[in-house]
């Protein structure tokens, strides 16, 4: 992945950096990796283009044509290595029971034992690239630094863009600041004259992470979370650890901004597992029937949440790219992303267009021909005779928040913005309700908990099965998944008792299908009527009618202008089908013996009120 890098350069540490604690640890894993180079990143431009010509030498990168997308680029991953790996995600807490039961565990000492023969020597021919960033606006109370260690000039360029990288994060850090180490190698040393492949990485692979000294390990993948170790691995695995120590959220959860026709302005945070449409849903533009409603964009994928002294709930965005998904989007689902691809932009596992642009399904009608992400030629015959795809399901993009037209103003403040409203929601072809306000806070950490959805290609594995994935932190949960729920119950409490208005819950599904398969709701920017009948329901506006589960609007009180959906319609993407929901609650019951162990009582006591009211 790099040129062969000249022997030695680099272990003499630059004079900005004058962190003892910081020093010490590069030390230590230049003595266990043995790159042959270090390069310790300063975050400028001149070293993003110098990375980037390294990685398109190298083979790595193709430069996309200039004039079609400038400063862009592609990268094609080993076919091997394009996902998310799950089953080999760790939590290495001291006691299994604090992982909990939805986890990958092994002792910490064991994992280290495990982890010391594969990372030593690990970078033998590399670079070692030394990549400091803050998760959250440099500064911010809410935000905190990590120092990835990576062999992979690709990790070091997309954490350029996926979070503030660079100098700055030294003087933020000073002599005696903490942070969170992150050593990711792709497994794949160099021998003295040997060639390197395209995308280096090992069959073997570790995502490690240790949540009392709050430290991160990846080996063996150069791809996306498993290797970004900004993303999932801190600002999500380790981040809620610190939130429980500490008392605040680390969320799978967009944050977006709404503004009314009257301009009065509101804060959502959402929540979808991943692949479900959370950047659509964060650059939604309303549609031509609502004029006057605006959204804005805070972030697309993760939320740190801090109560602040008034009691209300602060969100910051943690990152300050995207690294979304490719597939689906174009100019009708996502304008203001499409807008965001047009330069900048660093693609992964997209097809290649014989004009050097890139291409994947459903971005626009087909090009006669491409080079698919595995390199092999694609047409469409191709693609109908052998269901080949020009890009891979779990083709990114990734790209700065401040290419975003809908960039909200607030994005970047380091005091963060006041949160209204929670949305949970997955993708459930039948079953739950397009949308349903939990009654109190408890309620609604119960629908959080026992949201369901259907995979996606985000992780690897099987697709398409429904697996209960509780707040959308099912792969991110970086402790016992009970305690997690008890947290929020008590963080709830705290702030209630305080006297604080919490923000109101809301459960989304957008993804209900009819007799026929076909999904019924229009989603995407029609999103827009749901979530003005959430601020509707937030400034005491609209009643809705109470069902089992909640409540939910009445077919009147959702704004209809330009839209044709019939009461019929309505009435399938909203019902609640008690046979159907006698099924879904043994599926909860399932979910709490799983969790049995410290699960809140409060949960199963929502359960069997839900449960009564099946049977009234
Ligand atoms: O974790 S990734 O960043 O690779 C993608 C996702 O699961 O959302
Ligand atoms: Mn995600």
């Amino acid at each position: 992945m790099n040129a062969p890098a000249p022997q030695g350069t680099g272990l003499t540490p630059p004079s900005f950096v004058k962190n003892p604690k910081l020093l010490a640890w590069v030390a230590d894993m230049v003595a266990l990796c043995k790159p042959a180079a270090v390069h310790w990143c300063d975050g400028s431009d001149a070293e993003y283009h110098m990375l980037c010509q390294r990685l398109v030498d190298a083979g790595t990168f193709k430069q996309l044509n200039p004039i079609k997308r400038p400063n862009s680029f592609l990268a094609c991953s080993d076919p091997s290595d394009v996902a998310r790996v799950e089953d080999r995600t760790y939590i290495c807490s001291e006691h299994k029971e604090n992982a909990g039961p939805t986890n990958n565990w092994m002792a910490p000492a064991e994992m280290r034992q495990t982890l010391q023969p594969l990372f030593d020597g690990c970078m033998a021919g590399r670079t070692m690239y030394v990549v400091p960033f803050s998760m959250g606006p440099l500064g911010s109370p809410i935000a905190h630094i990590g120092i990835e260690l990576s062999d992979s000039a690709y990790v070091a360029v997309n954490m350029k863009i996926m979070t503030r990288m660079g100098q700055a994060v030294y003087e933020v850090l000073g002599t005696d600041g903490e942070f969170v180490p992150c050593v990711h190698s792709v497994g794949a040393p160099l021998q003295a004259g040997q060639k390197d492949v395209r995308w280096p990485c090992n069959s073997t692979k570790y995502i490690v992470h240790y949540p009392e000294t709050r430290e991160i390990w990846s080996y063996g993948s150069g791809y996306g979370g498993n290797a970004l170790l900004g993303k999932k691995c801190f600002a999500l695995r380790i981040a809620s650890n610190m939130g429980r120590d500490q008392g605040w959220l680390a969320e799978h959860m967009l944050i977006l901004g709404v503004t009314n026709p009257e301009g009065q302005k509101f804060h959502v945070a959402a929540a979808f597992p991943s692949a479900c449409g959370k950047t659509n849903f964060a650059m939604l533009i309303p549609p031509a029937g609502m004029p006057g409603w605006k959204v804005t964009t805070i972030g697309d994928d993760i939320a740190w949440i801090k109560p602040s002294a008034d009691g209300r709930l602060r969100a910051i965005n943690p990152e300050a790219g995207y690294f979304g998904v490719a597939p689906g989007t174009n100019t009708l689902t996502n304008p203001n992303c499409m807008a965001s691809l047009d330069r900048d932009v660093i693609f992964t596992n997209v097809g290649l267009t014989d004009d050097g642009d890139v291409w994947w399904e459903g971005m626009s009608e087909a090009p006669a021909h491409c080079i698919d992400w595995q390199g092999k030629d694609w047409t469409p015959a191709i693609a109908k005779e052998t269901g080949a795809k020009a890009a891979h399901p779990n083709a990114r993009f990734t790209v700065a928040a401040t290419n975003n037209p809908a960039l909200d103003s607030a994005w970047d403040d380091p005091e963060g913005v006041a949160i209204d409203a929670f949305i949970f929601g997955g993708r459930r072809s039948t079953t739950v309700p397009l949308v349903t306000q939990a009654r109190n806070w408890v309620e609604g950490v119960y629908m959080a908990a026992t949201m369901g959805s259907e995979t996606t290609a985000a992780a690897a594995g099987q697709q398409g099965v429904v697996r209960r994935d509780p707040f959308a932190m099912l792969p991110f949960m970086g402790y016992h998944m009970s305690d997690y729920f008890q947290h929020w119950l008590q963080l709830g409490h705290k702030l209630q008792s305080g006297g604080a208005k919490l923000p109101a819950i809301f459960c989304v599904n957008w993804f209900r299908k009819d007799e026929a398969g076909r999904f019924v709701w229009p989603g995407y920017g029609e999103n827009m009527r749901v979530l003005k009948w959430m601020i509707d329901r937030v400034q005491g506006k609209a009643t809705g009618s109470e069902n089992v589960f909640g409540v939910s609007p009445q077919f009147d009180e959702l704004n209809w202008a330009g839209l044709d959906f019939t009461p019929a319609q309505f009435h399938t993407v909203t019902h609640v089908d008690k046979a159907a929901w006698v099924q879904e609650l043994k599926l909860h019951e399932e979910l709490f013996e799983q969790l049995a162990h410290h699960l809140p009582p409060e949960l199963p006591a929502t359960q069997r009120a839900i449960a009564q009211r099946l049977e009234a």
